[in-house]
C-alpha cells in the first residue's frame, strides 16, 4: 500500500526545514500544474511503509485569495491525502491553529507537529500535548525542526496514524445553534441541489457556500435559487451571532482556539512571554 501525505502549515512555520528533516533521497521538485508554484515531494525516511510526503505551499487559511491557498486547498480537496501533517509554529500558536480549525473540516486524518519548541521552552511556557489532543481531536508532537528534536517521534506517529480509516470525531468548534444552522443548510443542499460540490466534505462545503467563497461561487454561478438560499442562511447566522457572517465564523474559531490554548498551556516561569 502506498500512502500520500501532505505537509500543511503557515508560511514561516518551519515547513521547509521540517520537510528536509522528514525526507531522505528521492526528492522530486517540480511545479504545480498550470502555475509557477514549486511542488516538492519526497519519501518519508526511516519507515517500512511507502509514504510520499507532499509539501504544500504555506498558507494562513483555506480561503482562495492567493495562488498558494488555491493550490494547497485544491490538492487537499481533490487528491485527498491519506494524512495531513499540520505544522504549527508553537511560538505563535493561536494564529497557526486558525488554519488547523479549517483543516479539521476536511475529513482527513491529521497529526499536529508543534514546531519551534526550542523557542517556546525558553519563554517558560509548557504545552500539554495530551490535553491538546483531547481538545482538538488529533494527536500532537512537540518538535524543533531546526534542532532536529522530536522528528523520530513524529515519523513514528505518522506511521501509526496513516491508513487509519475510522476518523476520530473532530470537536465542535461552533456553538450548537450555529451548528444547527450549518446542518439545516447542508440538508437543504443535499436534497435541493444534490449535484452541487457533492464530493466536498459536508461541513467544509456548507461553510464555504455560506461564506460565498469565490472559488465555490464560480462553480455554482448559474444557480440563482441557491444564491437566495445562501442569503437566507447568512441572515439567520447574523441574527444568532449578532455579527456579519465572516466575522462571526472567524470569531467562533478564535474563541475555540483561545479556550483550548488556555486549558492546554501553562507558564512555568514568572517572566513567561504571553502567546500571541
Ligand atoms: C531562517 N526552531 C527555531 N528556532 N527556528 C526554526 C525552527 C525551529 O524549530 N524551524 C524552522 N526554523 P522555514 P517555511 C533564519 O531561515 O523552514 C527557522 O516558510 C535566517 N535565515 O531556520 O523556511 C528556520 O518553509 C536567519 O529561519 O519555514 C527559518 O514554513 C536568521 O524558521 C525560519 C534567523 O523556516 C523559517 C532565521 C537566513
Amino acid at each position: 500500500m502506498k500512502y500520500k501525505i501532505a505537509l500543511v502549515g503557515n508560511p514561516n512555520s518551519g515547513k521547509t526545514t521540517l520537510f528536509n528533516c522528514l525526507t531522505g533521497s528521492n526528492l522530486y521538485v517540480g511545479n504545480w500544474p498550470g502555475v509557477t508554484v514549486e511542488k516538492k515531494e519526497g519519501d518519508l525516511r526511516d519507515t517500512d511503509k511507502e509514504i510520499t510526503l507532499v509539501d504544500l505551499p504555506g498558507i494562513y487559511s483555506l480561503a482562495p485569495y492567493s495562488m498558494d491557498e488555491i493550490v494547497s486547498r485544491n490538492f487537499l480537496l481533490e487528491e485527498r491525502p491519506d494524512l495531513i501533517i499540520n505544522i504549527i509554529d508553537a511560538s505563535n500558536i493561536e494564529r497557526n491553529l486558525y488554519l488547523s480549525t479549517q483543516l479539521m473540516e476536511l475529513n482527513c486524518p491529521m497529526v499536529g507537529a508543534l514546531n519551534m519548541m526550542d523557542v517556546v521552552k525558553k519563554t517558560g511556557v509548557e504545552i500539554d500535548v495530551g490535553e491538546m489532543e483531547k481538545i482538538f481531536g488529533y494527536p500532537f508532537i512537540e518538535i524543533s525542526a531546526q534542532k532536529e528534536t522530536g522528528i523520530d517521534e513524529l515519523i513514528k506517529l505518522v506511521e501509526k496514524t496513516v491508513g487509519i480509516k475510522k476518523l476520530k470525531d473532530f470537536p465542535e468548534i461552533f456553538p450548537a445553534e450555529i451548528r444547527d444552522l450549518f446542518n439545516e443548510f447542508d440538508s437543504l443542499i443535499g436534497s435541493k441541489y444534490p449535484d452541487v460540490l457533492s464530493d466536498y466534505p459536508h461541513l467544509f462545503r456548507a461553510i464555504k457556500l455560506i461564506e460565498k467563497d469565490e472559488e465555490v461561487l464560480l462553480k455554482i454561478h448559474e444557480k440563482i435559487d441557491l444564491l437566495k438560499d445562501i442569503d437566507d442562511i447568512r441572515k439567520k447566522i447574523e441574527t444568532v451571532s449578532h455579527h456579519d457572517v465572516d466575522s462571526a465564523i472567524a470569531d467562533y474559531r478564535y474563541r475555540f482556539i483561545t479556550e483550548g490554548i488556555t486549558r492546554a498551556t501553562k507558564k512555568t516561569k514568572d517572566n513567561a512571554i504571553q502567546f500571541q
